[in-house]
């Protein structure tokens, strides 16, 4: 089965085909020109259905499964934000790395080395006659430092639960195992299999 993923996150798109080899695997910016998507949704699940939608709409195709993934960090010393905000914190042209600055920064400012945090991903699929979004966690601490430069956005500052290392240091397959993303695409994969 074919998949368009309705993302322009290179990390995203990596991650994902990684994840699925089964299926093949394409970033709709490989079919049709990216274009803007506004996230206005009020929580992960809305602004997956709105990114996928949104594709499945612009390349009006029947015959089609899109799949989004909306995801973030959110840090409970900062009452859990950055969450839905994530990609852009430090402002609407924000890189990974202003937003993962911006989040030590905040850390910092209150005066602790590290907070638990966790990781969202919702996985919305689309298809002509069907709308599914599923949902991973993943739970860790945040630390007020980037270590590392594997993965992507704030993996550098995340140390998953029972590891000592952030995900920027990890070996990728540890990710893979663990991610929320890797939790959710296999929810998604139980959803595939019965279109
Ligand atoms: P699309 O909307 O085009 O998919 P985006 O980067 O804008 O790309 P989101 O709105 O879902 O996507 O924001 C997700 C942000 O959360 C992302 O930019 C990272 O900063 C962060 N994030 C999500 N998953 C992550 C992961 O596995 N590792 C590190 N950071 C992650």
């Amino acid at each position: 089965m074919r998949l368009i993923l309705a993302t322009s996150n290179k990390g995203k798109v990596r991650e994902i085909k990684a994840l699925c080899e089964d299926f093949e695997v394409i970033a709709y910016s490989e079919i049709i020109d990216e274009f803007e998507i506004i996230e206005d949704g009020a929580d992960f699940k809305e602004n997956a259905l709105i990114k996928a939608r949104a594709v499945f709409n612009a390349l009006s195709e029947d015959d089609i499964v899109v799949i989004a993934d909306d995801s973030g960090i959110s840090i409970d010393i900062l009452d859990n934000k950055p969450g839905i905000y994530s990609a852009r914190y430090a402002g609407e042209s924000a890189t990974d790395k202003d937003n993962l600055y911006k989040v030590i920064d905040e850390i910092k400012a209150k005066k602790v080395e590290s907070s638990p945090a966790h990781y969202t991903a919702a996985i919305a699929i689309v298809t002509k006659n069907s709308e599914y979004v599923v949902h991973g966690w993943m739970y860790g601490e945040a630390i007020a430092k980037a270590v590392g430069d594997g993965g992507f956005g704030y993996d550098p500052m995340f140390i998953p639960l029972g590891y000592d290392k952030t995900l920027g240091e990890l070996d990728d397959e540890v990710k893979k195992s663990l991610s929320h993303r890797a939790k959710a695409l296999s929810l998604a994969k139980i959803i595939l299999q019965t279109l």
